[in-house]
């Protein structure tokens, strides 16, 4: 395989589906994967460093928490067994045919055509399980057209265009799986201020294949929200999700601390790209920070075997 380092880290995000802060995350915490730098310091990945983040992220749906994952690929033991078969059984996509799902998505945005978009989203629904199709397709779309946008190769027109369409899908798609659940209630809520709901879907469908059933409050849920609707329904857990900084006025401190008191000694994660500057506060007020919806079922399954 290719050793010579060739990928930025958000070409490597895109093509695992693992995001950029949690790729420096695992290097910083579990020495892999191991990129070199380009003359300006930027993180530059080879085949062979992709294809150690692909199988860290196989050992983990594997059940191997993170650091279990990087000791066996780095001092290359034997590998545990396939998993069993997920809750929300359909075949597994085949090789390559998510990635024309995704670049036909893209085609659709980069082409504004909202009637061919919707039509490719809803196609790439029948690819796999929901979540296999949501981190193999839906989510990688959406940090791409994110990339678009950044680099002005996509206007904020075309960047709404697909964020509507694709949380339409995942929105029924969510709707209809939860109707027909009926574990124990886990609430998924963006933090105080945060408009960027559309992580909270991947989540639901996390917490569907643990077997239970998400509530989604959405966006700019303060504590008290998140307060009464415990009160309420008595969730097993709360996920709330934070992908940009906290607004200037609010103070990640008292934040967590109030989401800690609302969540009425539940255990509560929070995920999401403005997170993992704000772990040490998180965990002072007693919550769980936590990098992926597959690290959410985990969790709960966890939980859930406690419990019980
Ligand atoms: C879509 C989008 C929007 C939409 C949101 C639509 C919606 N309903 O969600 C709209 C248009 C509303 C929006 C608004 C803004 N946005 Co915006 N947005 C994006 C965009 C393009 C995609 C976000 C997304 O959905 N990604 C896909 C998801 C699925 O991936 P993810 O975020 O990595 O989440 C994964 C994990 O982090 C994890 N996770 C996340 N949360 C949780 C929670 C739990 C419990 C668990 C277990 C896991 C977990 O699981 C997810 C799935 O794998 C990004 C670009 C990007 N590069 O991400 C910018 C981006 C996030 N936005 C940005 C900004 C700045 C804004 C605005 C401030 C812009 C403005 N000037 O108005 C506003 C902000 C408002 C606010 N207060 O929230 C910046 C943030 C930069 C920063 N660090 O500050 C980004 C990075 C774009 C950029 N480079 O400038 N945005």
């Amino acid at each position: 395989m290719n050793t010579e380092p060739r990928y930025r880290i958000h070409a490597v995000a895109e093509m695992t589906g693992v995001p950029a802060p949690t790729l420096r995350a695992w290097e910083r915490r579990y020495g892999i994967p191991r990129p070199g730098r380009s003359e300006s310091a930027y993180r530059l990945y080879s085949d062979t460093d992709v294809s150690e983040v692909r199988q860290l992220v196989q050992l983990q749906t594997r059940g191997l928490a993170p650091s279990e994952a990087a000791r066996l690929l780095l001092e290359g033991g034997p590998m545990p067994a396939e998993p069993p078969p997920l809750t929300l059984a359909t075949p597994a996509p085949l090789p390559g045919v998510t990635d024309q799902a995704l670049a036909r998505i893209l085609d659709a945005v980069m082409a504004y055509d909202q009637g061919q978009l919707e039509r490719e989203v809803r196609a790439a629904l029948y690819l796999g399980t929901p979540m296999e199709v949501y981190e193999g397709v839906l989510a990688p779309a959406l940090r791409e057209v994110g990339l678009r946008w950044e680099r002005g190769a996509l206007d904020v027109a075309g960047e709404h265009l697909a964020s509507r369409v694709v949380a339409g899908a995942l929105g029924e798609l969510t709707g209809t799986l939860t109707r027909a659940s009926s574990g124990p209630r886990v609430v998924l809520a963006c933090v105080e201020e945060d408009q960027h709901d559309l992580p909270l879907y991947g989540v639901a469908l996390a917490v569907l294949e643990a077997r239970h059933r998400p509530v989604i409050l959405g966006q700019r849920t303060p504590p008290s929200a998140v307060a009464a609707t415990v009160a309420r329904l008595e969730p097993v857990a709360i996920g709330l999700s934070m992908t940009v900084p906290l607004a200037p006025g609010l103070e990640a401190g008292a934040l967590f601390r109030a989401y800690g008191e609302a969540s009425g000694g539940r255990p509560w994660f929070v995920g999401g790209a403005a997170s993992t500057a704000v772990v040490h506060e998180i965990r002072a007020a007693g919550g769980h920070p936590i990098s992926t919806p597959s690290d959410m079922r985990r969790a709960l399954e966890n939980a859930h075997r406690r419990r019980e």
